[in-house]
């Protein structure tokens, strides 16, 4: 067998074990939607439109990968048989091969291409806010969160506190159930203002199930957006360790259907009617008793 007709086989083996592993990676279900499922391996369900495209994106890098390091253990494999001391005990002295060393050049390339594609087609999106339907300001601190409704929703704030372990009720998830959720509408492009207290830390708001992560930074307003086409309740952590209290300000979106938003409207004006400007609060006063 020629060095030329070896190749042509292994890569022949390559493409077909990746597109074997390609047909199983479709069978994949996604779970796990707004929070974790014990012993989930994948990410969790995705039900933004940039969710979907991240995990697309992670899909396609995911196979490639199994492609290359399985061709690779191949490669390395048919060395060892073929090229050791007893089978191969006079070792050719060549030293370049013009074909090979184009091949081992561009075909990298090519694959990097691939992936750049949609790695910024993906970016683009995340950047571009389209046009929203409504504006949600959000305000880190130590440790908690602030949400914002502006004018047109109502114009009122509320602080977002983890659960203590007293206050969980059946269906509620340590660690990541608040007492007071933030509520948007369903298939709505959500526009987030993120930010953090000017006297306080950087955090990150992150939201896994909407392929949301974005830095709250004090004294900067951050911004991306959202459009949550599945009602439910969506988890998510500050990704940013900020102090002592970092595991216990977790982020709660609740997505419900236009009239339940609007109904939710009116009764979370009453209720955080007589809440200071968010601008005023005093940062560590924020700090959960537990
Ligand atoms: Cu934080």
């Amino acid at each position: 067998m020629n060095l030329r007709s070896t190749g042509r086989n292994f890569a022949a083996i390559a493409s077909g074990v990746a597109l074997t592993l390609l047909g199983a990676g479709a069978a994949f279900a996604q779970e796990g939607f707004g929070h974790a499922e014990p012993d989930q391996m994948d990410f969790q369900g995705a039900v933004t439109p940039i969710a979907h495209e991240i995990r697309d994106l992670h899909t396609l890098v995911l196979w490639i990968i199994v492609a290359i390091t399985l061709f690779v253990l191949a490669l390395l494999i048919y060395v060892m048989w073929r090229f050791n001391e007893k089978a191969n005990p006079t070792p050719s002295r060549t030293t370049h091969h013009t074909g090979l060393e184009v091949a081992w050049t561009v075909i990298p390339i090519l694959v990097l291409v691939v992936i750049a594609i949609p790695s910024f087609r993906l970016l683009t999106h995340q950047l571009t806010i389209p046009k929203s339907d409504m504006t949600l300001k959000v305000t880190g601190s130590q440790w908690a969160w602030t949400y914002e409704y502006p004018k047109d929703q109502g114009d009122f704030n509320f602080l977002s506190l983890v659960k203590s372990d007293k206050q969980l009720k059946p269906g509620d998830i340590r660690l990541l159930s608040v007492d007071n959720e933030a509520v948007v509408p369903v298939n709505k492009v959500i526009d987030v203002i993120v930010t953090s207290d000017p006297t306080g830390v950087i955090h990150s708001f992150t939201v896994p199930s909407f392929g949301v992560r974005v830095d709250a930074v004090p004294g900067r307003l951050n911004q991306t957006w959202f459009k949550a086409e599945r009602e439910g309740i969506y988890y998510g952590q500050c990704s940013k360790i900020c102090g002592k209290d970092h595991a216990f300000m977790p982020i709660a979106i609740r997505v419900v259907s236009e009239e339940a938003y609007q109904a939710w409207l009116v009764q979370a004006k009453k209720k955080f009617a007589s809440n200071p400007p968010a601008d005023e609060f005093a940062s560590n006063d924020a700090t959960p008793a537990r």
